[in-house]
Parts: structure tokens; C-alpha cells; sequence
């Protein structure tokens, strides 16, 4: 059966695969509670859950006899898939939504073995991941935090199917991180988000990215270079294998992405990928950053317009902001006309900051 799997599994795409009995977790149950403790997931509330069920995965699953991690890069689950935001997103958010096509995939391979039951599982929600790739042996959890496989790198999906019949009851090798005294992960993060405990989630760029739909603490906001995600203390690994920077594949997109203003426009740009998944408020709010940070000179006038237009208060607020990181007189003079007008108290301040 766990050969059959393979072979179906890799037929799929998936360049790893590995299996774990449905057990309670233990020291992957402590490392969480304590992260939660020392208020680390930021508003991610339900990862208290995660805690709460004990990470005994059988909460909402009790006919679950065995589990299977699958493991495939990011750069081959966008193979031929292109995107015009590829230059502006950490890898795992190019191409199409992974989510969409890692449960295709999943759903093909639990119907081709013909499980009686069966659950698929991506980027999950109470799933512990990494801690479950870990035990099956998929690879390490090093000081980065990525489940980090030996030949395949750490830039990797994780995906899970819950079957109704056990599939292993032994306990495989678990590998143990190679880190040492390297720390390169922790001196390539610029926010100092990644702790020995942990990543903060509160200063994570990752997660002000993604999961942060409101203001970007102004201290962190000229650390931003991509408008979703962020890859550094993966890149900065000698076991990471990260993929290269997007190419720039359509320059202009940012320019039309901060210029769309209701959803219709917004969703004709993003399509149904992560950036679609993520909200226009949200997106736009990000690019006005990224424009500024990669000091487009040619966006300015784009900027200024959402500065004046945009009907959402956060975009106009990072967008105040935007314009003020630039260092020429007109982007002055358009915050200074738009202060006397603009009807939101909190976007006012953002003006007269980024006017001081
Ligand atoms: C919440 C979340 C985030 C948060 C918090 C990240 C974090 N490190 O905790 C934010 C929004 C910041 C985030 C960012 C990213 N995420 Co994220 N995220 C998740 C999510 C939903 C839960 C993670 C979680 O449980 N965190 C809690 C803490 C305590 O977890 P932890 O530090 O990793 O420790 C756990 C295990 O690793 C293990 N463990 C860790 N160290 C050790 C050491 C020992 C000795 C032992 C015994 C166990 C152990 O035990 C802990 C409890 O489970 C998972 C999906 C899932 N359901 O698992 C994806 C997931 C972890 N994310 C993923 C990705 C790709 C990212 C980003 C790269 C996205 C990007 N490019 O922007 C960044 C990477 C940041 C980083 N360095 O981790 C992938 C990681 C793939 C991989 N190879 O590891 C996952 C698995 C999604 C997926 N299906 O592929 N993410
Ligand atoms: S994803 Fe970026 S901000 Fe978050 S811990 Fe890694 S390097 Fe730091
Ligand atoms: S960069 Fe160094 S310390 Fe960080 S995960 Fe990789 S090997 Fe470990």
C-alpha cells in the first residue's frame, strides 16, 4: 500500500511523500504552547486550537487511522504558470492558487487508491505541518523553522491526507537540524522577527503580508519589498535551495494593481491566485509600499491618485505615507493640498507624519 502511494503520488507531482500514525504530539505540543504564550501568533486566533485539541488530530477527525505528508516545491507547482505578480511575491505566492491545486491533486490520489474515507489537507488550519513532515521524516525544523528536506530544500508546500485505515505504526529516524552555530536565518531577518523560540508573528513581514489586513506598523513598512510574503531567512540558508526573485514578467502590473479601485477591477488583475485570496484593501495597502520602498519615480502620480481617489481609508493612509518616502518636491505639495482635504482623521496624521 505505502508503495502504491508513492507511486501515485509521484505520478501527481508530489517529489517527496511520507506516512505518520495517528498519535498525540508531545514536544511539538510544548514548543506551541509556549510560542502561544509568549504571544507570538499575532491575531491568529485559531491557532490556539491547535493547542487546545492537544495536537491529537483526531478532534475533528476520530475515523482517521493514518496520515501522509506530501512535500513539492513551490517552483514546480508553478511550472508553465507565469504570473504577472511573480516579481512582487515570495515564491510560495506565484502561479495559480496552490491551495486550489494541491487538493486537485490530493483528491486524484485518494480517489485513484480508493480509500473508503479520506480528508485533504493544504496550508491547514489546525494541522500542525511541519511538526507532523518532522515526524514522518520527511526532514528537519532547523533555526529558520522550515521543514527543511535534504535534497529538496525548504521551499516547499506541505500537504496532508487523513485516510481511514492505519498506514504505519513504526516510529521513523527523525532528523535532526544541521544548524550548529550557524545563525544566518536570524542575521538575514531585518525585523529581528525570528527568535530562538519561534517567529514573531507581530514582526514578521510574512505575516504584516498576508494575515494583517489593517495598518502596517510604521516601523516596519520600509523593510517591505514584496507585496505578499517574505523569503529572507530562507534565502539566507546553505540547506534552503530557495528559488530565484521572480522575474519581472509585466512591469506595469503594480501600476495597474495600485490604480484599481473596486473589486471588479481589482479581480480582473489577480484572477483567482493569492493575491485574489488575500483582498484588494489589503493588496493595494502592500503595493503603495512596495512602489515606494523600490522607489518607482514612475508610480508617483499612480500614488498620489490613490492618495486622493482610493475609497478605502488604509490604502490612502500607506499611500500617504508612500509618497512621503520620496524625495522630491512635488509628492510635498500634493500631501500638503490633500491634508486640508481629506475627511478621515487617521489618514490626516499619516499625511502630516509623512510631511514632518
Ligand atoms: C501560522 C503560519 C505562519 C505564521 C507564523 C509562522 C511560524 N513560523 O510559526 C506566519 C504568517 C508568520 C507565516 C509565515 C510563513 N509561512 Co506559514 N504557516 C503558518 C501555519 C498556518 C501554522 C504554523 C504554526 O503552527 N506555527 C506555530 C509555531 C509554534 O510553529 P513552529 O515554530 O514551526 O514550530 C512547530 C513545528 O515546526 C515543531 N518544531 C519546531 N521546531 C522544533 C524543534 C524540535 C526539537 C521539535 C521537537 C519540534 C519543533 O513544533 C512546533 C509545533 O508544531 C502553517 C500551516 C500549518 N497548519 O502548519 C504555515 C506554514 C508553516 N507556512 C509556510 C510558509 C511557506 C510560510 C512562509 C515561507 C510564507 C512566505 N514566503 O511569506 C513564511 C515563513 C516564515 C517562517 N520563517 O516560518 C509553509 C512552510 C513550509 C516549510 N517548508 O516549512 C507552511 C507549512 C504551509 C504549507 N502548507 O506549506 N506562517
Ligand atoms: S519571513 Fe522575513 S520577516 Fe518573517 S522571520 Fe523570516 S526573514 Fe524575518
Ligand atoms: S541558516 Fe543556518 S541556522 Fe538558519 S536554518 Fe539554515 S543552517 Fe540553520
Amino acid at each position: 500500500m505505502l508503495d502504491r502511494i508513492r507511486e501515485v503520488a509521484s505520478r501527481h507531482g508530489f517529489q517527496a511523500v511520507a506516512f505518520w500514525p495517528i498519535s498525540p504530539l508531545g514536544d511539538e505540543l510544548e514548543i506551541l504552547q509556549q510560542w502561544l504564550d509568549r504571544g507570538f501568533s499575532g491575531s491568529m486566533g485559531y491557532l490556539t486550537r491547535q493547542a487546545s485539541s492537544g495536537m491529537t488530530l483526531d478532534t475533528n477527525t476520530p475515523w482517521a487511522r493514518g496520515g501522509v505528508s506530501f512535500l513539492v516545491r513551490w517552483d514546480e507547482l508553478h511550472h508553465g504558470s507565469e504570473t504577472p505578480w511573480d516579481a512582487y511575491v515570495a515564491s510560495y505566492a506565484r502561479g495559480l492558487d496552490y491551495h486550489r491545486v494541491v487538493q486537485d491533486r490530493l483528491q486524484a490520489i485518494a480517489a485513484e487508491i480508493g480509500f473508503s474515507r479520506h480528508q485533504v489537507q493544504v496550508d491547514a488550519t489546525v494541522l500542525p505541518e511541519r511538526a507532523l513532515a518532522r515526524r514522518a521524516g520527511l526532514g528537519w525544523i532547523g533555526k529558520n523553522r522550515f521543514l527543511t528536506h535534504p535534497k529538496l530544500g525548504g521551499d516547499v508546500c506541505l500537504s496532508e491526507l487523513l485516510v481511514d485505515q492505519p498506514l504505519c505504526s513504526v516510529e521513523v529516524e527523525i532528523q535532526q537540524a544541521p544548524c550548529g552555530d550557524c545563525g544566518a536565518c536570524m542575521d538575514a531577518c531585518p525585523t529581528g522577527a525570528l527568535t530562538p523560540h519561534g517567529v514573531d508573528a507581530a514582526r514578521c513581514l510574512a505575516y504584516h503580508t498576508t494575515q494583517n489586513r489593517g495598518t502596517i506598523p510604521i516601523e516596519l513598512r520600509g523593510l517591505i519589498n514584496h507585496i505578499l510574503g517574505c523569503d529572507l531567512c530562507l534565502r539566507a540558508c546553505p540547506y534552503g535551495k530557495a528559488a530565484g526573485e521572480g522575474g519581472v514578467s509585466d512591469d506595469g502590473f503594480l501600476g495597474r494593481l495600485i490604480a484599481s479601485r473596486d473589486r471588479d477591477e481589482f479581480s480582473s488583475l489577480a484572477g483567482r491566485g493569492p493575491l485574489a485570496y488575500v483582498g484588494r484593501r489589503t493588496v493595494v495597502r502592500s503595493a503603495v509600499v512596495v512602489a515606494a520602498n523600490r522607489q518607482r519615480d514612475d508610480l508617483v502620480d499612480c500614488i498620489a491618485d490613490a492618495l486622493c481617489t482610493d475609497p478605502s481609508p488604509l490604502v490612502r493612509a500607506h499611500a500617504a505615507w508612500a509618497l512621503g518616502r520620496f524625495d522630491t518636491a512635488v509628492p510635498r505639495l500634493l500631501l500638503k493640498r490633500r491634508h486640508g482635504i481629506e475627511p478621515h482623521s487617521a489618514v490626516r496624521e499619516e499625511i502630516a507624519a509623512a510631511l514632518s
